[in-house]
């Protein structure tokens, strides 16, 4: 066994790269070809396998380095290797990838080159309109189409890609060969296609521009299996999703809408696996979904943690799995291109929408939700509220509707306390502490700080922490301590306005009160209409634990505290 150094080959233009992933480790046993590092530009991303069988004796890499040509990726203990140490001069394992720098893959971009335009041609068709054709995808054979971006009546330019193909190591994007209207597509999603098959008909073409000379791409996995673009109308090889080489329609520093960012090695196994690509989280660099990824994926849905869409997305309350039925069986998400009606501009959510994103569509899917609707008569206690602020005006503490608000829920809860418990299971957690969270509005989204203890707090009091943690969050500065621990919630728009919402319930909370603007109402007293300030509220709550009966009497008691606020006390 000879100790061997596996190089970076030839990537063409590709200077600095990333390394994005390793895929092996010390004492893992490699096959030729087999991938070993996933490295990125700004506009592709590559593996670059090994050259050789043999057991990997040391990396050279880590994650965050940057490699060239020639960089020394790993030490491997080759099998039947000749060299000592440096493998450069090597040949080539029979069939395997030329991944040795130099003159191989300059061959590949000459073939290339040699027959570029064959298999691209398009031929004209009846009424001015010509057949697309698979262009010149070197030794790609039968490979699945994966993705079609564009469908009849759309207009395409010349190189605007069509369609996404994908091999076991890369994918690549097929573009257009001629500029005009799509009349027909001859492929869809899953078909297997080949050089010089019938992509689409264009009407009203106008043809690429003749043979560019032929650019420098890269070669790395992807050298034995299609050589790289030698001409616009050529396929575009991307090694991965995000390719470089032609013009999308999309931002091509970003995955293709619908396409996960994953590696094509990282692709197959999901497929293997069966893993919905789509639903996985990437944890790797720029939300790079990763095999790690796919695995602990795959490990959540066996131990019944997590559930694919296809399986229906409701595992039980306390996290026990629903066993049989209950698909959700969706369509697919709308895909429109926006941009086809008007400008648009493209902005990454902030990190707290996707985070309560996610969480908000979780309750809103998984929680059978009712919301009952009510008014509390706050004239008095309004009253109240504004004589208070105005004897504390120079404590510096004001105090708010909402303040009273947890004091009155507090008491509520404590009188109907499955509203304050959570589903384990089959069973209910009965809190004996009463931490009530509120929403809060902020720059950068919805956050739900918690007033701790509030049973044992005054209005006084509630009112001084809840401007504290309410500066806390607009500064972004809360802290997970901050936002944890609530057994209800209470959403307030009432200093912005509205009359009724539907809050959906912060699991594993299993009711929230909504509250609009107070207005002043024309109330029948028995004898005439009062003009009285009410309050409107909306209580959501989880059907599973609650009933309608006792939603109704907690608005009830609620208003009834609202109303006369001395009930408190009792
Ligand atoms: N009816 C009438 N007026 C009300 C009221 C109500 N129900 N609630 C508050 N107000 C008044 C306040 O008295 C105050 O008036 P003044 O300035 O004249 O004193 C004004 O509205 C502003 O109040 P506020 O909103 O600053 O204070 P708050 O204690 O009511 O709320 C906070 C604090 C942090 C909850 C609030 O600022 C906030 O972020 N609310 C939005 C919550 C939200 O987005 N919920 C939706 C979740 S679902 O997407």
């Amino acid at each position: 066994m000879a100790l061997v150094e596996v190089k970076v080959p030839d990537i063409g233009d590709f200077k600095d790269v990333g390394v994005i992933e390793v895929l092996v480790k010390p004492g893992d046993t490699v096959k030729a070809e087999q991938s070993l590092i996933t490295v990125e530009s700004d506009k592709a991303s590559m593996e670059i396998p090994s050259s050789m069988a043999g057991v990997v004796k040391e990396l050279k890499v880590k994650v965050g380095d940057t490699v060239n040509e020639g960089s020394v990726v790993l030490l491997l203990e080759a099998e039947g290797a000749a060299a000592a140490v440096n493998p450069v001069n090597a040949e080539p394992p029979v069939g395997g990838s030329e991944v040795v720098p130099g003159a191989s893959q300059a061959a590949a971009v000459a073939r290339a080159a040699d027959t570029a335009g064959a298999g691209a041609a398009a031929a004209p068709a009846a009424g001015g309109a010509v057949e697309v054709r698979v262009p010149d995808i070197g030794d790609f054979k039968d490979v699945a189409v994966i993705e079609v971006f564009v469908k009849p009546g759309d207009t395409v330019k010349v190189e605007q890609s069509l369609i996404t193909v994908e091999s076991d190591k890369a994918s690549m994007e097929i573009p257009s060969s001629h500029a005009g209207v799509v009349k027909e597509m001859k492929v869809k999603v899953g078909d297997k296609i080949n050089q010089g098959d019938l992509l689409a008909i264009v009407e009203g073409a106008g043809a690429a521009p003749a043979a560019a000379p032929a650019p420098a791409a890269p070669a790395a996995s992807e050298s034995k299996q299609a050589p790289a673009p030698a001409q616009p109308a050529q396929a575009a090889i991307k090694s991965e999703a995000n390719g470089a080489a032609a013009p999308a329609p999309h931002d091509p520093t970003k995955p293709p809408v619908g396409l996960p960012y994953a590696s094509p090695s990282v692709r197959k196994f999901a497929r293997e696996l069966g893993v919905p690509l789509d639903e996985v989280h990437g944890t790797g660099p720029k939300g790079r979904i990763t095999q790690d990824d796919i695995q602990n994926f795959t490990k959540a849905v066996m131990a019944g943690a997590a559930r694919t869409k296809a399986q229906g997305a409701a595992p039980a309350a306390g996290g026990g799995a629903v066993t049989g039925g209950g698909e959700l069986n969706l369509i697919p998400w709308p895909k429109v291109d926006f941009a086809k009606f008007g400008p648009i501009e493209r902005k990454e959510m902030s990190r707290i929408k996707k985070i309560s994103g996610a969480n908000l569509l979780r309750n809103a899917i998984m929680i059978p939700a009712v919301t009952n609707h009510d008014d509390a008569d706050i004239t008095d206690l309004e009253a109240f509220r504004v004589s208070t602020n105005k004897e504390n005006e120079k404590s510096g503490v004001k105090v708010t509707m909402l303040a009273f608000l947890i004091k009155a829920c507090v008491a509520a809860l404590k009188k109907f306390p499955e509203f304050n418990s959570s589903l384990d299971g089959d069973a209910l957690i009965y809190k004996q502490f009463w931490h009530i969270g509120f929403a809060a509005d902020t720059p950068n989204g919805l956050v739900v700080p918690v007033i701790k203890d509030a049973d044992k707090k005054g209005v006084l009091q509630i009112s001084e922490e809840m401007g504290a943690l309410a500066k806390k969050a607009r500064d972004g500065k809360l802290g997970p301590a901050d936002m944890s621990g609530a057994t209800f919630t209470i959403s307030s728009l009432g200093g912005i306005g509205g009359r009724y919402f539907t809050p959906i319930i912060n699991a594993p909370e299993v009711a929230i009160l909504g509250v609009c603007r107070s207005n002043i109402e024309p109330v029948w007293d028995g004898k005439a209409f009062q003009p009285r300030l009410m309050l409107p509220l909306s209580l959501t709550w989880d059907h599973r634990v609650i009933d309608g009966a006792a939603a109704a009497r907690f608005n009830a008691y609620l208003a009834q505290i609202l109303g006369d606020f001395r009930r408190v006390l009792l």
